[in-house]
């Protein structure tokens, strides 16, 4: 089920189109979270007087989630779309971008980041203004001078430094140092050729692990990718984390052996080098 409220804003003063924000939040139980969280991404993006549309995917939320969401549709523009039963990250992440680029032109700005209210949406005309510059991905990143991190339990900050490790090493792409985390910035257009590309096979991962393979599904020799540092406040999350740690590590495993198979020898770390080269 669909509900669409409010239009974005498309076009200048002078009645040239403007460059339109698709935000994209996959929530599942963000009851607590979603208020502050949308506040904030409203302040942010009329503080900057940007046209933005928030797509949210609310996966079969036990809570409030739904209830909470449609609160806001009096005063954001704003798309809460349902699924009846609990479907997962992956299944979430693409109803939202494919409802994003029905509606989205080339030069749009898709926008996804966790709904959890731990990524900082003052970050995203930044991103965009990334995008205009000519990158076509913008990654929020844990690794880059000045990015911080508050209240990740020292597991996950491992785990997450390993996948880090693994993927450079296994599928360098100049400028990449955080590969799963959710929060980045896609130009329109380069999502949609690689759809065009992929086809159905472009959204074929369930859980967590979708989020790096997203990224590997766009890489090219030639494609923009820029890293912008974030400070991720995870102490900010209410409740806990969604993500089952085991079930991640063992398909984020399972992807990678299928992505190596896939991608073939040529590109790999021999090509480029283990390390970052930026
Ligand atoms: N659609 C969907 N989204 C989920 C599910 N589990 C978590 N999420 C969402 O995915 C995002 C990441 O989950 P989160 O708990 O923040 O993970 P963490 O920040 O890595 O601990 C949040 O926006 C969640 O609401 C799920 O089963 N389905
Ligand atoms: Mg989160």
């Amino acid at each position: 089920m669909t509900e669409v409220c409010g239009v974005a804003e498309r076009s200048d003063g002078l009645g040239r189109r403007r460059q339109s924000y698709w935000v994209v939040l996959p929530a599942y139980n963000e009851e607590l979270s979603l208020p502050q969280l949308l506040n904030r991404i409203h302040e942010a993006m009329t503080e900057a007087d940007l046209p933005y549309t928030i797509i949210i995917i609310n996966d079969g939320s036990r809570d409030a989630t739904a209830q909470v969401a449609r609160s806001f549709s009096d005063r954001l523009r704003l798309i809460v779309e349902n699924h009846p039963v609990n479907m997962g990250l992956g299944a979430t992440l693409r109803d939202g971008l494919l409802k994003a680029l029905a509606s989205a032109d080339a030069e749009d700005v898709v926008i996804t980041m966790d709904a959890d209210n731990s990524h900082n949406p003052e970050l995203m005309p930044r991103m965009g203004r990334l995008i205009r510059e000519g990158n076509e991905v913008v990654i929020a990143s844990r690794y880059q001078s000045g990015s911080m991190v508050r209240g990740v339990p020292a597991y996950r900050r491992a785990l997450s430094l390993a996948a880090s490790a693994l993927f450079r090493c296994l599928f360098h792409m100049r400028g990449v140092k955080d590969y799963t985390c959710g929060f980045r910035a896609y130009r329109a257009g380069t999502l949609q050729s690689a759809l065009n590309r992929h086809g159905a096979g472009m959204f074929d991962q369930e859980g967590f692990q979708c989020i790096a393979d997203l990224l590997l599904k766009l890489r090219s020799p030639d494609l923009a990718v820029i890293e912008v540092p974030m400070v991720l406040r995870y102490d900010l999350k209410k409740g806990a984390s969604k993500m089952n740690v085991m079930r991640t590590v063992r398909a984020t495993l399972a992807l990678v052996a299928k992505r190596r198979l896939t991608f073939g020898h040529r590109s790999f770390a021999s090509h480029h080098g283990c390390s970052d080269t930026k």
